[in-house]
């Protein structure tokens, strides 16, 4: 018995020395030392030794067991360290390689024209307001002083959903809604978003487009107010060298009504004017059903096309390279105005 003790103790031994990896370590562990294994089963067989032999045999049998516990653990730490050293060197990584190039975003030519007069007006004290771009006839035409048989409103020109739902074919819906939202109180507001019209789309007309419009309530207001606001406007999108002319135009929530021209300078030295937006003073019919009494209260209001300005700022050709999302394009406007 002590010497079969003896032999599986040196093959035990001989076997951890010439394990290779941490999963054959394993498996001697378990062929020796587990509950079944070849070392624990001696300990069973002590009962069948006479009496005074089995305290010996006992201790022999635990000596064997220490010895091969300490080789597998002394093995075990060798094999983890070689497994280490080979994971280091697998995950090795050459730093003087070039990085991965990533393909940088830029903020579309569009949102960075509305940032920029929001940047503006928000500075002058004005909020951002946003509403529905499916609206109703009320907010998009009745209040804003368009005549029940004004053309704008024939099916033809808008996208009707229902003879009472359309896409909105401005903003201005936006401020009728926080007019009434005000109670009567005094605002300043400009409203960017997309705008609908039934259009067929060519270089300068898209069915779909962005404009920001302002408004401004208060009491006291009066023609040279919008002046100011127009003129800081046109100065802050073109240049501080830029000067503004307006001409009398015509819109059913303004009274008086004009279209503003920005200049700039020809190619032969002179003046030039370039139409950019239209404005007026607010119609007291739109004041008293956004609940103004027009007798104490006056404003005024612009109207920007976003791609007007854009295509103007940026000399673009065709009012639908904004929408085509060619990366061609888009990528010109990286860090512009930013
Ligand atoms: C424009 C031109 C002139 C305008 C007017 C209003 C409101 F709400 F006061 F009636 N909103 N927007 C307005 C005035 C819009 O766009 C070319």
């Amino acid at each position: 018995m002590i010497e079969h003790l003896n032999n599986l103790g040196i093959s035990a031994l001989a076997e951890v020395e010439q394990a290779e990896d941490l999963q054959a370590l394993d498996v001697i562990r378990v062929k020796y030392l587990s509950k079944k294994g070849e070392i624990s089963l001696l300990m069973g067989k002590l009962r069948d030794l006479p009496q005074e032999e089995r305290p010996v045999f006992g201790q022999k049998v635990n000596e064997t067991k220490a010895l091969v516990e300490k080789a597998l653990y002394d093995k075990k730490e060798v094999l983890e360290n070689i497994e280490l050293l080979k994971t280091l060197e697998n995950e090795k990584i050459d730093v003087t390689l070039p990085g991965y190039q990533f393909y940088q975003g830029s903020i579309h030519p569009l949102s960075q024209v509305i940032e920029d007069v929001e940047d503006l007006f928000v500075g002058l004290g004005y909020e951002v307001a946003e509403g529905p771009e499916l609206e109703n006839d009320h907010y998009n035409f009745e209040m804003m002083n368009l005549a029940k048989d004004h053309p704008a409103r024939a099916m033809q020109d808008s996208f009707y959903t229902d003879e009472n739902m359309l896409l909105r074919t401005h903003t201005s819906p936006v401020q009728a809604r926080t007019m009434l939202a005000k109670k009567g109180q005094p605002l300043r507001i400009i409203c960017p978003g997309k705008v609908y019209r039934r259009d067929n789309d060519d270089p300068t007309h898209s069915h779909q487009f962005m404009q920001m419009e302002g408004l401004v309530i208060e009491k006291g207001l009066n023609f040279a107010n919008l002046k100011d606001a127009l003129l800081k406007m046109a100065r802050h999108l073109f240049g501080p060298e830029r000067g503004i002319r307006l001409r009398p135009s015509y819109f059913p929530f303004t009274e008086p009504s004009v279209e503003v021209d920005v200049s700039y300078i020809k190619k032969d030295g002179t003046i030039g004017y370039i139409e950019v937006l239209g404005a007026g003073q607010v119609h007291p019919n739109v004041l008293s059903m956004g609940g103004y009494d027009p007798e104490v209260y006056q404003g005024f209001a612009f109207g920007i096309g976003i791609e007007r300005i854009a295509i103007l700022k940026y000399n673009i050709d065709d009012i639908r390279h904004f929408y085509t999302n060619d990366l061609r394009f888009l990528a010109q406007f990286k860090g512009v105005g930013q």
